[in-house]
């Protein structure tokens, strides 16, 4: 980046110092990973130059020999990974292309049924303060108050009395994996599309370890950037008869011209994810996932749903006697960074709720396996049993940098 440090010195050294943080620090949220070197180079490469409103083949500005090839690259590469019928590569990210959706398919008023935010749904699942909410009449689905669970007879008795026009089948924060042709059953009878929101466990589906929802939805969301390692971005995949009608929700119903870098970047990030060690990756994760969860129950800690099967872990601190927000913040003090979160019936407000989530797909990109797994959930245990332990926190954020050096994450140079 040495025209960069000519150039922009500020920029340069604070980009500098979150490779540091980055490469220092053990970071758990669920939502982030390290992309290759590879997606990083196209990411910032001249694609970001040029405007291409339109799809390849019928585009509004000239000179789009090059771009139009970049995003059918793109759209072929996610079609074979996924077994898709048909996929737009434009959304700008998550909350756009679940937008573009309901465009495509609802009108101001109509019923939507998605998990309640403070179950583990997205935002734009329905969320009263979110566009999804406010535009659309939003019904929501809770767990099971016994099991955490998601609860498929209290779905279907909900779609069959509010009888929403989509049903949405995903979550930022749930545990376990989803039965995607209870939902379909489910849509069925009532007469609703199925909306699958992949965006966290994208890239356990490409490889292989989580049930794939692409042939049980009518469509499919997911962000690239999250388990599926890619640039930020997000796409849908659909069946070939919604083809149209999405395609034309996302260009020209809400957005202009696609990030072409970003296009290029995913075609990158789903060549390496048809790969073995990418399968291999995949499976990695949930196993890490499932080794913290054994460390931490070992440990006293109270999971929601009692484990993990994907690669996250909804952790509810009301028996450690600590609210989310400042175990998180010590966390991140220590060196481990996770976000707080709600748990399902949670006492707390929103901003200080009972929980914190922690994901595995970082950590498991930089090669951390079950010795390190094991390790990290003695460090997490350790700074929560004794939060105000300074000294203690200290030590421990010295020792996770260096443990960290012998696991140089993908993209980043040793600071
Ligand atoms: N912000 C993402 C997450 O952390 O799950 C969802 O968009």
């Amino acid at each position: 980046m040495e025209q960069l440090r000519s150039t922009d010195r500020e920029i340069y050294e604070l980009i500098k110092l979150e490779e540091k943080r980055q490469f220092d620090k053990i970071r758990l949220i669920a939502s982030e990973n390290y992309v290759s070197s590879a997606v990083l180079q196209a990411t910032g490469s001249v694609l970001t130059n040029k405007y291409s409103e339109g799809y390849a083949g019928k585009r509004y500005y000239e000179g789009q020999q090059v771009i139009d090839q970049v995003e059918r690259l793109a759209i072929e590469r996610a079609k074979d990974l996924f077994g898709a019928e048909h996929v737009n590569v434009q959304p700008y990210s998550g909350s756009p292309a679940n937008v573009a959706v309901y465009f495509a398919f609802l009108n101001p008023g109509d019923t939507i049924l998605g998990m309640a935010l403070p179950h583990g749904g997205h935002l734009t699942h329905g969320a009263k303060v979110s566009i999804s909410g406010k535009y659309f009449n939003a019904h929501s689905y809770s767990l099971s108050r016994e099991t955490g669970l998601i609860d498929y007879e209290e779905i279907r008795a909900k779609a069959l009395a509010c009888r929403p026009k989509i049903i949405i089948a995903g979550h930022s924060a749930y545990p376990r994996i989803i039965d995607f042709e209870r939902f379909r059953a489910i849509a069925d009878e009532c007469g609703a599309l199925l909306m699958a929101d992949m965006a966290h466990f994208a890239g356990l589906v490409a490889g292989g370890a989580h049930p794939s929802p692409v042939d049980s939805a009518d469509v499919v969301t997911t962000t690239t950037h999250k388990s599926l390692r890619g640039p930020r971005g997000a796409m849908i995949l659909c069946k070939e008869r919604y083809a149209a009608a999405i395609d034309k929700a996302v260009f020209p119903g809400i957005q202009g011209g696609p990030h072409n870098n970003s296009t290029a970047a995913m075609a990158v990030a789903f060549k390496e994810a048809a790969t073995d060690e990418f399968k291999h990756y995949a499976s990695q994760v949930v196993e890490n996932s499932r080794i913290l969860a054994e460390t931490l129950i070992g440990h006293g800690f109270t999971l929601i749903t009692g484990g993990s099967d994907n690669h996250l872990l909804l952790v509810d601190l009301t028996s450690k006697d600590i609210g989310g927000k400042p175990a998180a913040q010590t966390l991140d003090r220590a060196g481990i960074v996770v976000n707080y979160n709600a748990v399902p019936f949670d006492p707390r407000k929103p901003t200080d709720p009972s929980g914190i989530r922690i994901g595995t797909a970082a950590v498991t990109s930089r090669g951390f396996q079950e010795k390190e797994m094991r390790q990290v959930g003695e460090w997490i245990n350790a700074v929560i049993s004794e939060p105000q332990n300074d000294h203690l926190i200290s030590e421990i954020a010295e020792d996770i940098a260096v443990f960290c050096r012998d696991f140089p994450p993908p993209g980043l140079t040793l600071p």
